[in-house]
């Protein structure tokens, strides 16, 4: 009798665990630390997908590069290892020639107008290109604008860059936006920056104001001037291979909740942004902000003429030109 009781009550333990345990739990990659307003977002991304989906669908997100660097966890999402995926557009210049244009030098006028873009018709294409990359293009994120930093010295123009080593992120348009100021590129992980600045295989990088801050680069590259050359997206990306195992319910249901994340981020970015610059500013770190961008702007025509190269990506250009 008591044995038949227990029983009976583990079972309805086991009933009750089934009910609050979710079918799905789709695993997602970033690179940054918690806490970080990308991996924040996508964690409430997955909470608004689980109140909705009745404790179904959930995600969990793997953050601080436990699954990789970018292009390896984009080659894995792309495969079906990795469920979803919240990179910058850079990494993926090489695999979608759509998500160069965003990532062109000095494309975007402000992050309003970055996005109005995003938020509009070449935002929508560029989500529906990564299918051919067997990707489903959820949303889009901020990624700040970003300037260089280095060890050595205060950059206050083009020619004090002359010869000077820069880690880009792994894309050739930044390879040649470096070369076109007359310096050198060195395209490498993230995660491997901070050491190769500290041991001095490279001079510097380029960053924004939350990324220089949390991965710690601000303690090894002081001098940071404020040129703003990139203002490029950041997206969040879904296995093709995992969003057709859902059903066309389920699918809808990751679809808002991206949406519903990208005002969360956009808060997130806003008031991680003013933290990082305090943060940054009071450690003693250089920041330059005397700086004219019109010779950085001129000297991307070369970079321009080499990858707008297509009806298609020209028509892009001109469409973001013409966004007000
Ligand atoms: C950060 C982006 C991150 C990139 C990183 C980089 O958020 O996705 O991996 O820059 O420079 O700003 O590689």
């Amino acid at each position: 009798m008591k044995q038949t009781l227990i029983a009976a009550m583990l079972g309805t333990v086991a009933m009750a665990t089934a009910a609050t345990a979710c079918e799905i739990t789709l695993r997602s990659s970033d690179t940054h630390p918690d806490g970080y307003p990308t991996v924040v977002a996508v964690q409430k991304m997955g909470e608004l997908l689980k109140e909705r989906t009745g404790d179904r669908l959930c995600v969990e997100v793997f953050h601080s590069a436990q699954l990789g660097e970018e292009k390896d966890t984009i080659e894995q999402t792309q495969f079906g290892v990795i469920d979803m995926n919240r990179v910058s557009l850079g990494p993926f210049n090489n695999i979608v020639e759509e998500t160069q244009i965003p990532s062109l030098p000095f494309i975007f006028r402000s992050t309003d107008h970055m996005h109005k873009v995003m938020d509009g018709p070449v935002g929508q294409q560029i989500l529906d290109a990564m299918a051919g990359a067997d990707l489903v293009g959820l949303a889009f994120y901020d990624g700040g604008s970003r300037s260089f930093y280095n060890s050595e010295k205060p950059i206050r123009s083009i020619a004090d860059m002359a010869g000077m080593k820069f880690r880009v992120m792994q894309s050739d348009i930044f390879v040649d936006m470096v070369a076109a100021l007359g310096a050198n590129a060195t395209p490498m992980p993230y995660g491997e920056v901070y050491s190769s600045i500290q041991t001095g295989v490279i001079d510097g990088a380029e960053n924004n104001w939350p990324s220089y801050e949390s991965s710690g680069h601000f303690e090894v590259a002081k001098y940071y001037t404020l040129n703003q050359h990139l203002i490029v997206p950041e997206i969040l990306v879904m296995s093709k291979i995992a969003y057709d195992k859902l059903s066309a319910e389920d699918q809808a249901a990751v679809r808002q909740a991206a949406k519903d994340s990208v005002p969360v981020m956009r808060e997130l970015w806003t008031a991680r942004e003013a933290a990082s610059e305090a943060k940054v500013r009071a450690a003693g770190t250089e920041i330059i902000t005397d700086i004219d961008k019109t010779p950085f702007i001129e000297a991307m025509v070369p970079v321009y003429a080499k990858y707008v190269t297509t009806p298609k990506l020209q028509k892009m250009v001109e469409d973001i030109q013409a966004t007000e």
